[in-house]
């Protein structure tokens, strides 16, 4: 049964809860979910060790990120099997993705912010300069879909920076963060610098609450966002959120069309659709829009399927390709749920799916699905596809294919969203900021802005006196 980890020890408290398998449903661990007791015994355990922790120079704080890289090198293996045995992840995804990330999280933030000078002003006879503090103890909540990677981006520039945390996992995927609190223990961390507490979504509304936590970081849905945003307001708690996404993809005629489709396979399907960064609305131009339906849909017949993270969740997706349908959609490809003939026939699993046809006011074009499907519509301009992306309430990310370089700066700025990648997609460099526009977040994490949002600078302003030497 999975513990709670506090103060750097393990603790057996609060009912069980069952963790299921995506690829069949079956209980693949028991986890002890957090009470308010709990919940209060972590934030007083961070706080506790908020001071000497603080106190570290960087550089003694840097090298325990290295250490702790280390350590998930160490675990590798361990790692990959119990993110594969929550998620139902690839192996090939998990093995070089969700924990090399977590690897390189801990060794970019280490360099980032031992290498980060402070600011200082002149300006006749006085020298102003800042000094940054971390904000104490921070609440860190982490989704289902990226577990691993997530946690470690969020936990790398906090403690970097100075502050302890008390990490809530999802209550779904609780296993890779257990693996991690073996790995603080081993590697000696200090006691309370990291502290993880399982449970529901209420654990997390008692950690956001909990007027000993400075502030919070929350990458999921829009809905728990707003709720997060809403409780942390009663004590103006510094707030960093990333949140749900309506990702359009453009495809130019004078891209090069096998790697556009290529490409669209790629960001619409990764990780069954279940990344915050995936295209859900692809727009083509016309003159080409035919040949990329029809390639699309042969390839989403052939990518390897990953379940949905819980039966919930496959019944929410499959609630919506029922929709596309009454919406009047035309289905290119899937739209329904794989046998397989074997045990992942009680998994959770659902088609890629492709489908057209539907009014860019259709609930289906405006919704957030999460899941391997999207919908393609044709476009005659420039002007008009730069409309249509930008046409959602949601703004994390876009996508665009084209071998224009003009076009591509050009349409690049114009797209309402926090990131826009060209003739590629999910290119990440750690130290560009990294977030969402609209409903899609608030804030920015990545490189130096991760460590701005984990830190408040002090202004320290001194008037020099003028010698009459
Ligand atoms: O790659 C990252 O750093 C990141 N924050 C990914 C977020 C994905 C959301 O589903």
């Amino acid at each position: 049964m999975l513990t709670h980890f506090i103060g750097g020890e393990p603790v057996a408290a609060g009912k069980a809860f069952p963790v299921h398998d995506p690829v069949t449903g079956a209980v693949v661990r028991q986890v002890h979910e957090a009470d308010p007791e709990v919940v209060d015994r972590a934030v007083r355990a961070a706080r506790e060790a908020a001071r000497d922790w603080a106190a570290l120079p960087v550089g003694e704080r840097a090298g325990w990120m290295r250490r702790l890289a280390e350590g998930i090198e160490a675990r590798f293996d361990d790692l990959v099997a119990a993110e594969i045995a929550d998620t139902g992840k690839s192996f090939d995804q998990t093995r070089t993705l969700d924990i090399p990330r977590g690897i390189a999280n801990f060794r970019a933030f280490a360099e980032i912010a031992a290498q980060r000078p402070d600011d200082a002003f002149h300006l006749s006879g006085t020298l102003s300069y800042t000094v940054r503090r971390p904000l104490g103890v921070v609440g860190v909540i982490v989704p289902w879909n990226l577990p691993f990677l997530l946690m470690t981006w969020k936990l790398a520039p906090a403690l970097v920076s100075g502050n302890t945390v008390v990490v809530k996992p999802s209550e779904q995927t609780p296993g890779s963060a257990a693996v991690f609190a073996e790995i603080c223990a081993d590697a000696g961390l200090p006691p309370g610098v990291v502290n993880i507490i399982f449970g529901h979504g209420p654990v997390g509304q008692l950690l956001v609450e909990h007027p000993d936590v400075n502030g919070v970081t929350f990458t999921g849905s829009t809905r728990t966002g707003t709720a997060i945003m809403i409780t942390a307001a009663d004590r103006v708690k510094p707030i960093s959120f990333e949140l749900g996404g309506k990702n359009a993809g453009l495809i130019f005629e004078d891209c090069d069309l096998d790697r556009a489709v290529e490409g669209a396979v790629k960001s619409v399907f990764t990780n069954g659709g279940q990344v915050c960064l995936c295209t859900e609305r692809l727009y083509v131009q016309r003159s080409i829009f035919e040949e990329f339906c029809a390639r699309l849909a042969v390839r989403a017949q052939e990518v390897d399927l990953q379940p949905m993270i819980s039966a919930e969740h496959r019944e929410k997706v499959l609630s919506y390709y029922a929709l596309a349908r009454s919406e009047g959609a035309k289905v290119l490809a899937g739209g329904g749920v794989p046998l397989f003939g074997d045990h992942r026939d009680s998994g959770y699993f659902v088609e890629p799916t492709v489908v057209t046809g539907l009014s860019e006011w259709s609930r289906f074009n405006r919704e957030e699905i999460f899941g391997p499907v999207c919908h393609v519509a044709p476009f005659d301009s420039e002007a008009e596809a730069i409309d249509l992306a930008n046409g959602s309430d949601y703004g994390l990310a876009a996508t665009l294919w084209t071998t224009s370089l003009d076009r591509a700066h050009r349409v690049a700025q114009r797209l309402e969203a926090g990131l826009v990648w060209v003739n590629t997609w999910y290119l990440r460099d750690l130290r560009t900021p990294f977030g969402g526009v609209k409903l899609s977040g608030i804030g920015r994490e990545g490189g130096t802005r991760s460590l701005d949002f984990y830190s408040e600078p002090t202004t320290i302003t001194i008037k020099l006196e003028q010698s009459d030497a």
